[in-house]
Formats: structure tokens, sequence, C-alpha cells
């Protein structure tokens, strides 16, 4: 049995003030996505959460998820789907009684028993079982136990123990979970974010599974066997997530699972749809920058500066994006390597200087050129009152550290 593992999609989702739905990327996604299952012909398309960004997602969010699902029930081809911490339960099993008609499954939120869909092939039936987002309190709620789970592990297995799986037939789990092996956390992205939550779960509570398709994290990886999986974000939606090449970009694309008889082991593909703009990160001064984008012939990338120079010219912002504006490629975020490396921490501790002082002393050494934004020294302001109010095991020491941390951030970014 042949199927497609996505997860992640994400639509609506924003990069540095940029909708990626706006500008194309996603349905450009979807397009290249669909053309790869035209061509592999799946038995069934699985989706492991994080459908939507948000919970209440924007219409050109919803009128994207609406064309990527009609196009694949025009198909004819099984859809089951998931919600993830981003999405609201509610929001994506809407409809989910009337679309099941038309072999779109969708588990929005956590039931009892379980949602399965029965698929048959060659070698007999496939049950792929539909593990909603779920946090604890929530699993007592829906499985009512004398005893609260103590940990999303013990959450996980009392909802997997009252199944009723057959363990002689093929049992698929789709889920969307923080999935550990062992004490080995898997490798974020950079763009997930634990909204509502996300505990941790040790991967054996799925040892009964001949596969487990995984949404949540943003990179492709294995937790614990081979069969368990994320198949990461069909696009990369961090610049953590991008290299200065393209060798190091994450690999991103289509995930093709099959399965053979039972206890057999599967086979994994995957096979890659470009982005409509790749992420590129680029680092060095002013001068080497423009000379490089100039000769790489490269074109139509979304792209993070950092500059390295000492001192920078006035015109710096508007240089930069006609250099980029040149070649269809966008700039999305401006930063500099602080001045030395190691100036992060070098302040002198004093009873008499607030972490306030020492963080405007520190951004003006790091930064003469660019004297500190009014509202900037506010926040700075407000953030050491609230540091405070926390107690005091926090030194002054220990507030001036946060906030030079902090000035780490604020070196320049733009949202162009
Ligand atoms: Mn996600």
């Amino acid at each position: 049995m042949k199927l497609i593992h996505l997860a992640d999609l994400h639509f609506g989702r924003q990069l540095h003030g940029l909708s990626l739905v706006t500008q194309g990327d996603q349905e450009y996604w979807c397009r290249g996505c669909l053309k790869v299952i035209d061509e592999e012909k799946p038995d069934a398309v699985l989706i492991a959460g994080d459908v939507y960004d948000r919970s209440q997602p924007g219409s050109e969010a919803r009128r994207l998820c609406s064309d990527f699902l009609t196009a694949l029930a025009a198909r004819g081809i099984p859809v089951c789907m998931i919600s993830g911490n981003h999405d609201s339960g509610e929001n994506i099993a809407y409809l989910g009684d009337l679309v099941w008609e038309k072999k779109l499954y969708v588990a929005g939120v956590l039931e009892n028993p379980l949602q399965c869909v029965t698929l048959e092939d060659a070698f007999g039936p496939v049950h792929i079982w539909m593990l909603p987002y779920f946090f604890p309190a929530l699993a007592r709620s829906v499985y009512p136990t004398e005893e609260a789970p103590s940990s999303y592990t013990e959450a996980c297995r009392m909802i997997l123990e009252h199944q009723k799986m057959n363990p002689e037939e093929r049992n698929v789990l789709i889920a969307h979970q923080l999935v550990l092996s062992g004490t080995d956390a898997p490798e974020m992205g950079g763009s997930e974010t634990t909204v509502g939550g996300v505990g941790q779960i040790d991967y054996h509570v799925f040892d009964d599974f001949d596969y487990v398709a995984l949404g949540h994290i943003h990179k492709e990886q294995v937790m614990g066997r081979p069969e368990v999986r994320y198949a990461g974000s069909p696009l990369c939606y961090h610049f953590g997530e991008a290299g200065k090449t393209d060798e190091g970009n994450f690999k991103k694309g289509v995930l093709v699972v099959e399965l053979g008889e039972k206890g057999s082991a599967p086979t994994y593909r995957r096979v890659p749809v470009a982005p409509l703009h790749p992420l590129r990160n680029m680092e060095g001064t002013l001068e080497s920058i423009a000379e490089e984008q100039k000769h790489s012939g490269r074109r139509g990338e979304y792209i993070h500066v950092r500059l390295t120079d000492e001192v920078l010219p006035e015109d710096t912002l508007p240089r930069l994006r006609a250099l980029f504006d040149a070649s269809g490629s966008q700039m999305l975020w401006l930063d500099r390597v602080p001045r030395s490396a190691a100036g992060e921490m070098q302040f002198q501790a004093s009873a008499d200087k607030s972490a306030e002082e020492y963080f405007l002393e520190y951004y003006q050494e790091q930064r003469p050129d660019m004297p500190i934004s009014p509202f900037d020294q506010q926040l700075i302001h407000h953030l050491q009152e609230l540091l405070e109010t926390r107690g005091d095991e926090e030194t002054t020491e220990a507030l001036a550290e946060r906030l030079v941390r902090y000035a780490g951030t604020l070196s320049g970014e733009v949202n162009a």
C-alpha cells in the first residue's frame, strides 16, 4: 500500500511579516504536491496536523486548504487528516461527517474510540488510526480513568490501550506530538512552536504500529525506529531551516511510504517539491554581499542578510533593497553580527548601575551608528520593571545579561 505522508502544512504561515499564501508560495507547493500525487498514485494521503498556522485562519488560508482537499477528493484519493497543536480541532472537524462520503476522513478533536479508516490491498486490510493533537487533561476527560495520567506518554498509552486493535493486521497511526527516542529529542527546524503545550512521548508507546505518521517537528526525521517518522513541513518556515547554499537547506518534499505485507519493512522515498522562493542566508560585508549577489545569478529568493561591517553607510538599506529587487529576490531579514563576539558579556557588575543602564551602554558600544529608538528604550525600561517584579533571586547582573541577550535581537531587523 502506497501512502503519502504530509504534515505541518501551516496554511496561512507568515515569514517575517510576509504572507506565504498571498505571495503564492503555499499554492505553488500545493500544485507541486498534486503533481507528485498524480505521478505516484497513492492509495491514501495522510496529513499529520498543523493544517493551518493558527486556530482562526484567514480566508485566504481556508480557501487554499479547501482547494487542496477538493483537488484530492476529485482524484478519489482517500485523505486522512488530523489536527495539530496550531489548529482548532473543531475548525478542522467542521463538515467532517459530510465529507466522509468523499473519502476525506478528518479527526479534529479527540474521540473515544479514535476514528479509524480501513483500506485494503493485496495483502489485506490496513487500519489507519487517527489521533488528533491532545494533552493529558483532555485525554482524561475523553477516556475517564481513576488516576490522571502523569505524563504525555502515559496519556498516549492510555488512549491507545482503549482501541480495539487487531495486531495480526497492519495498523498505521497518524499523530501530532513531540515524540522522543530515549533521551533523544528530535532536531527542530526552528519554526515549531509549542502553542497549546506539547509534552514528550516515548516512541515505545507506538510499538504495535506498523507505521506512525508524525507531525509537529518541521525537519523530516525518524524517531527511535524507521517506522516512526516525522514528514517535516513542506516548506522552510524559518531561516534556521535554510543554509548558505542549496545543499545546506533542509530537504523538503513529499514523503512516499510503501507498506508491504504484515511484518515486512516499509520503504521510504522523498520526492522533492521545489519552493517558489528558496530561502537563503547571506553573511558578509555590504560590499561582499553585493558582489556575491551580482555574480550568483540567483533569482526569486527570500533572503536573510547578516552584515559584518564595522560601520555602515546611511543608505545601506536602500542599497540592499535595490540589489535584491534587481534579481526578483526579497530581503526579509537584515541583522548584524555583534561587533565583538565576546562583547556579549562585557559588562562590569556594579551595585549602583541598573540592568537598563548596562543595556544602554552595551547598545551604544555595539551600535554607535544607530541610536536606540525611543520605543526600544521604553520597551527595555518596562522589561526591567517586569523582570524586577519576579523576585530578588534575579540580580542586577542577571537582569543585565538577559537584556543584553535581548539586545542581539534588536540589532537592526527589518521587515521588508
Ligand atoms: Mn507545526
